[in-house]
């Protein structure tokens, strides 16, 4: 597991995002949003473009797509962050996107374009947790 801080003066709250490496930490949403709350922290909720960038730096290395912790699973087309319950306001979809694909996309992935899709919430898919707390995690 790599931990990370935030150095962005932008965002709302500290902002701790760890993420596991290995190729075998693929989960369903659903699955890594219990994960995530396991490891002390939620399923990542982003609010701007610069916690954007921030963590689509600190993922480069992924080069594979992963879950985030928005869902309109509650009211279809509705997008809300699930551990926080407020809605999406920033969002980076790819081209038609969100799609709700079958009408069965109700997970939200970024994907290596960092642009953001609603996928099938049972697909294992890589994933970022943060945390809120200062459990005096170092970099390394
Ligand atoms: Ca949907
Ligand atoms: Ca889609």
């Amino acid at each position: 597991m790599q931990f990370a801080r935030n150095s962005y003066g932008t965002v709302k709250r500290p902002l701790c995002v760890f993420w596991q490496q290995k190729s075998h930490d693929k989960e369903s949403w659903g699955d890594a949003f219990t994960f995530c709350k396991i490891l002390g922290g939620y399923l990542v909720e982003i609010g701007t473009e610069g916690e954007a960038k921030y963590i689509e730096n600190q993922v480069n290395m992924f080069n594979d797509k992963y879950w985030v912790g928005a869902s309109d699973v509650l009211v279809e087309g509705e997008y809300i962050w699930m551990t926080s319950m407020t809605n999406v306001s920033y969002a980076n979809w790819g081209p038609g996107q969100p799609d709700n694909s079958g009408t069965n996309e109700n997970c939200v992935e970024i994907w290596t374009s960092k642009e953001w899709n609603d996928g099938p919430c049972s697909n294992t898919v890589r994933y970022i947790c943060e945390s809120d707390m200062r459990l005096g995690f170092s970099r390394n």
